[in-house]
């Protein structure tokens, strides 16, 4: 067997599997780089040198002594025709775990290199094959457990953010630009007219990063799902409502107070959205030491929820507890929830909360308007697939601090403040939307976006 020697450069050759681990119908191997196409030919039972490209062959992959680990189905593609740009093979075996990976194993005896995570995007990265937002669009993609997350990162998978950004740099070196041309002769004053169009440039370049920015709110709660609280007193049927918006007996009902002693987390859906729901202990005043941890657990779940439903009894008036328990809740981000409509005529008490529903859990009465209700409450902005929205952290802080910078900028135009400064702001700001789309950044940061990666991508 001849060896093939890499190091870890930029087009070093890597092999990865690509699909999940575990047993499966088919799994499928990656090889990548400058002697991906020399790798496979030694593991392969056909010449890949003679096969044509982009096209699938049947063979044999053979380990070192020759013997057979797989039939298998291998695509070359030549580069730059590739996922990473650079010649790719991609093997897809049978899936079993064992066979993926020895079919792996041939590879690195064979002289490549085990993948890193994120490496082949990376590669994709390096080699122009797509820009830093649509990089990491494809993790999102991939991680997606919503429909309104997949759509999201639909958009930047498109480029649609960087193409606004790549914009929104070109009217910012067209102001530079002008601003420079004063900074080269001070003794001229800028013209008031050309002030009002630099002016009228940098407020329109701050809106649309203001709404980058405010977008971010929803992005968050959209690509990591949506914390429901359950919480009220004993018996008012919180965990019967769990039970029926996840349609199966997940927690235990019973007509005993203090049933549910601790926490219950489950995944929710509702329209395009995804929710992480929490069953706790009812609250009430008692001697149980476990209740009266539970209790305590209720209280602090609730704290760090998005949303709290506050369940009450709609056949029993407010209890003193309860009275005391709503007063502590934040009514922007509380459900309250009358239950037991079933058997009630109506609400005993109206309260001053900005949502309200009644529903009867037993009956599934109402789940619709809860569903409606919870959410409105969630996203600022209905969740519209035509918009940019901010999920990713990384690039809303690179957006807030480029904001800064341009506020500044903005404010030292106005004051008339010298316009070397205003363009150290501008460049700034500049500077941190190339972070973004990857036209300025480190190697460290590189490091950090694709360390996160699942390994094969
Ligand atoms: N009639 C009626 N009974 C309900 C309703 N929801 C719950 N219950 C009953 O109330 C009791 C307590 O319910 P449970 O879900 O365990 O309450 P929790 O202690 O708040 O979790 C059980 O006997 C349920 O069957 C409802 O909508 N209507
Ligand atoms: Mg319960």
């Amino acid at each position: 067997m001849e060896f093939v020697h890499n190091y870890r450069d930029t087009d070093a050759t890597i092999a990865a599997i690509a699909t999940p681990p575990g047993d499966g119908a088919v799994a499928m191997i990656r090889i990548s780089g400058r002697n991906a196409f020399s790798v496979a030919n030694v593991i392969f039972s056909k010449n890949i040198l003679l096969l044509e490209s982009h096209k699938v062959h049947y063979g044999k992959v053979l380990n070192s002594q020759k013997d057979m680990i797989d039939e298998v189905l291998l695509l070359p593609m030549k580069s730059p025709h590739s996922y990473t740009g650079e010649d790719t093979i991609e093997i897809f075996c049978h899936g079993g775990a064992l066979i993926t990976k020895q079919v792996l194993a041939t590879c690195i005896e064979a002289g490549a290199l085990l993948a890193e995570p994120g490496e082949f995007t990376l590669k994709a990265f390096r080699n122009g094959k797509m820009d830093l937002t649509k990089a990491e669009a494809v993790q999102s993609f991939i991680s997606a457990k919503n429909v309104a997350a997949l759509k999201a990162s639909s958009m930047h998978l498109e480029g649609k953010f960087h193409k606004t950004i790549s914009s929104l740099q070109t009217k910012l070196t067209n102001v530079t630009a002008h601003l420079e041309a004063y900074v080269d002769f001070p003794e001229e004053d800028i013209a008031t007219d050309t002030k009002e169009d630099l002016l009228l440039s940098l407020g329109y370049i701050r809106n649309a990063l203001s709404s980058f920015k405010d977008s971010y709110s929803d992005g968050k709660k959209i690509k990591t799902g949506i914390k429901l609280c359950l919480l009220g007193s004993p018996n008012v049927g919180k965990s019967s409502l769990l039970n029926t918006l996840l349609q199966k007996e997940r927690a235990i009902v019973t007509p005993i107070p203090g049933t549910t002693r601790d926490s219950i987390e489950e995944d929710l859906q509702i329209g395009d959205l995804h929710f992480q729901i929490i069953d706790t202990a009812g609250i009430r005043d008692t001697e149980d030491l476990i209740e009266k941890e539970g209790i305590k657990r209720s209280f602090s779940l609730s704290h760090t929820a998005d949303i709290t439903l506050f369940l009450l009894d709609s056949t029993k008036e407010i209890s003193q507890k309860e009275f005391q328990t709503l007063n502590t809740l934040c009514k922007k981000s509380t459900l309250i929830v009358w239950n037991k409509i079933d058997i009630s005529k109506e609400p005993p008490t109206s309260l001053d909360f900005p949502h309200i529903v009644s529903i009867s859990a037993l009956q599934e009465i109402g789940l619709n308007e809860l569903k409606k209700n919870l959410l409105t409450m969630t996203l600022e902005k209905p969740f519209s697939k035509e918009e940019i929205i901010l999920t990713n952290e990384r690039h809303f802080q690179a957006i807030s601090k480029a904001l800064y910078a341009l506020e500044k900028a903005k404010e030292g135009l106005e004051k008339n403040l010298s316009l070397e400064f205003v363009v150290i702001d501008i460049k700034d700001v500049m500077k941190q939307l190339g972070t973004i789309i990857g036209t300025n950044i480190t190697e460290d940061i590189l490091d950090a976006i694709f360390s996160t990666f699942c390994l094969g991508k």
